[in-house]
């Protein structure tokens, strides 16, 4: 019988997996069984149904057809397919930003109650760079200003958005050069989709170029603005300890789930929980207390703030309900798999979604707006504790105990950490005690076992003194494998263990959610700002060892438009087309200065980022 190893490396994975299929439960793992084998034409990327004289594909033994109904060939229909998931991956960032701009810009008009400002310094910080006055302002009408002010990022206004100019002057000076430069947020994903409209934009390398404008209007735009207002309006994170697995469930308490990827809900789901009479209520029921948990992206906001325990990432949504130890999931959006109404169907666990663009099956839809908020989640958290009676005991299973985990790391926080400024780190650096940094973000995907890819990869790039930094889901397998906290400097190679057991740090540290590699992005440009350098030059990578989503491509594009060499562990769809396959993994090193490559093996990818850590060291006369 099968002991669900080759599903995933993690045993509260493995085990409620067990239980799952025991009680009949369908997840992402069968249904990845049954689609298989899936379709190799659009595994290359070669298959078109952007019009309906299609759909068309291109047969890659070059014996059928080599052209669509329209004439594109197969590096047209490659490109603007990419470029219609990085516009996909933009849009969703950038949208999820948006909402925080509204959420911001309510807070000034006093009609979001519930919502405050609770980082007034950043709040004025931010201010000033978007030439927004502060002095003698209220923090309302700061905020008022500084919303009105960001709506003009998302419009055709400015010839280019904000925060382009965090960039250092060689990188800025380059996507001039190369015209890449975000004018607006929404025109670029806007522009993509009409580049790839029908004879439109047929030309590979354009279309390339535009996407790759558009996924800097995300990094630089959407996603920082999103993290950015995150932490003016709920408080930038600081440094703490919490706990992950499926075992930060509770069997004696409520156990309520917040899960996707906006704040805007799950915060005030956070202050409903730690209400005096709903914990009250909770105890009439006969439970011990209230459990807020979280899940992906959603779960890492607030584990950044609040500290709030986190149950699993993406894989872990669907078995988190196959405890039977949950009372409630609230989502928001994205990757909320419309499978999980399903699921709970088999036991007593409540859904609600919460937005008015994110509605799922079996879910009762209970829509949030920055007026309503604070009352829909105290009716939500109400009916959840309500639930708790209806929760079968012989049900329930929560396979394993929790570990311990640090999260919040910030820009402010790692500054902070450093005493105040980067040099510390850049001495470090320089010194070769800490021989580059690398991001390891995204998801999981059922292709890859469970966060295997993740889990491998940190722990080879921290034995060789590479301080590694994760977002997404990412953070839940490195947290669950212990590389979280400050006693996992013994994995770490002797340097990075020195400077981790001098600041009290992990060697792999959680800056938050998918939004949040604008923390990232800020990072690699302060410090080629402050070396003088262009980010290209700096001994940076990233990894996205097991991703699935469009926001995942979107954000590797951006990581290496900025110049980081980027490495994904699962192939996008460009194979069918020779061209856009060389351009992506050689060609952009003479564009962008950096390129991608493709690379399942977690060792070998960790090795190819060692070496290209090394080399960027050589060229700069480093230690090796
Ligand atoms: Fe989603 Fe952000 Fe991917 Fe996880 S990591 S599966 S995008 S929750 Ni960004
Ligand atoms: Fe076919 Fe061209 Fe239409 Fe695509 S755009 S479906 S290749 S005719």
């Amino acid at each position: 019988m099968s002991d669900y190893k080759e599903y995933s490396i993690c045993k509260d994975a493995q085990l409620t997996l067990k239980k799952a299929h025991e009680d009949g439960v369908e997840t992402a793992w069968d249904r990845l069984k049954k689609q298989e084998p899936q379709c190799g034409y659009c595994e290359l990327g070669v298959s078109c149904r952007i019009c309906v004289m299609g759909p068309c594909r291109i047969d890659p033994f070059g014996e059928g057809p080599q052209r669509g109904v329209c004439g594109a060939d197969a590096d047209i229909i490659v490109a603007r397919n990419l470029a219609r998931m990085i516009a996909s991956g933009a849009a969703s960032h950038s949208d999820h930003g948006r909402d925080l701009v509204e959420v911001l810009y309510k807070v000034g008009l006093g009609k979001a109650p519930g919502y405050t400002i609770k980082d007034p310094e950043k709040l004025k910080r931010i201010a000033t760079e978007y030439g927004v006055p502060t002095a003698d302002l209220s923090n309302e009408e700061i905020a008022k200003r500084l919303a009105e002010a960001i709506m003009e990022d998302y419009g055709m206004k400015k010839e280019r958005i904000t925060f382009i100019s965090r960039a250092p002057r060689q990188r800025i000076e380059l996507w001039e050069k190369l015209r890449v430069i975000p004018r607006g947020i929404d025109r670029e994903t806007s522009e993509i989709m009409h580049r790839t409209h029908m004879g439109v934009d047929n030309d590979y390398v354009s279309l390339l170029l535009a996407a790759v404008r558009n996924s800097l209007s995300d990094g630089y735009g959407g996603s920082m603005v999103g993290t950015e207002l995150s932490d003016i309006i709920f408080g930038t994170p600081k440094p703490g300890m919490s706990e992950v697995n499926l075992g930060v469930l509770k069997e004696d308490q409520v156990n309520i789930m917040v899960h996707g990827h906006s704040p805007v809900v799950s915060e005030m789901v956070g202050l409903a929980v730690n209400d005096k009479e709903m914990v009250a209520l909770a105890k009439s029921k006969g439970a011990a207390g209230i459990n807020l948990a979280g899940l992906c992206c959603t779960g890492n906001e607030l584990m950044m703030r609040w500290k709030i325990p986190m149950a699993g990432n993406h894989l872990m949504t669907e078995l988190t309900i196959v405890t039977g130890a949950v009372e409630s999931i609230i989502v928001d959006y994205q990757c909320i798999m419309p499978s999980l109404g399903q699921v709970a169907q088999c036991y007593h666990t409540k859904l609600y979604s919460t937005s008015d663009k994110a509605k799922f099956p079996f879910m009762e839809h209970v829509e949030f707006t920055p007026e309503n908020a604070k009352a829909q989640a105290y009716r939500i958290v109400k009916e959840s504790i309500e639930n708790f009676t209806r929760r079968n005991k012989l049900k329930v299973y929560i396979p394993v105990a929790p570990v311990k985990t640090m999260s919040g790391f910030s820009v402010e926080a790692i500054v902070g950490a450093l005493g105040g400024s980067l040099t510390p780190l850049i001495d470090a650096i320089k010194a070769g005690k800490i021989k580059g940094a690398a991001g390891v973000v995204g998801c999981n995907n059922p292709k890859i076992k469970q966060d295997y890819g993740h889990v491998e990869l940190i722990k080879r790039l921290i034995a060789n003194d590479i301080l590694v930094l994760t977002t997404g889901c990412a953070n839940v397998a490195a947290g669950k494998a212990g590389l979280q906290v400050p006693e996992a400097k013994e994995m770490a190679g002797p340097g990075l263990k020195e400077i981790c057991g001098l600041l009290g740090i992990p060697p792999s540290l959680h800056v938050g959610s998918c939004v949040d590699n604008s923390r990232i992005v800020v990072i690699a440009c302060a410090l080629a700002n402050a070396i003088g350098v262009d980010i290209a030059q700096l001994p940076l990578a990233a990894a996205a060892p097991e991703w699935y989503s469009e926001k995942a491509a979107t954000i590797a594009f951006y990581a290496v438009a900025s110049g980081i060499f980027t490495v994904l562990g699962v192939m996008p769809p460009i194979l069918g087309s020779k061209k856009v396959a060389e351009l992506a993994t050689s060609g952009l090193n003479n564009v962008l200065g950096a390129c991608f490559a493709v690379e399942p093996d977690p060792i070998k990818a960790a090795d190819l980022m060692k070496n290209h850590i090394v080399d960027k060291r050589k060229k700069l006369g480093l230690p090796i």
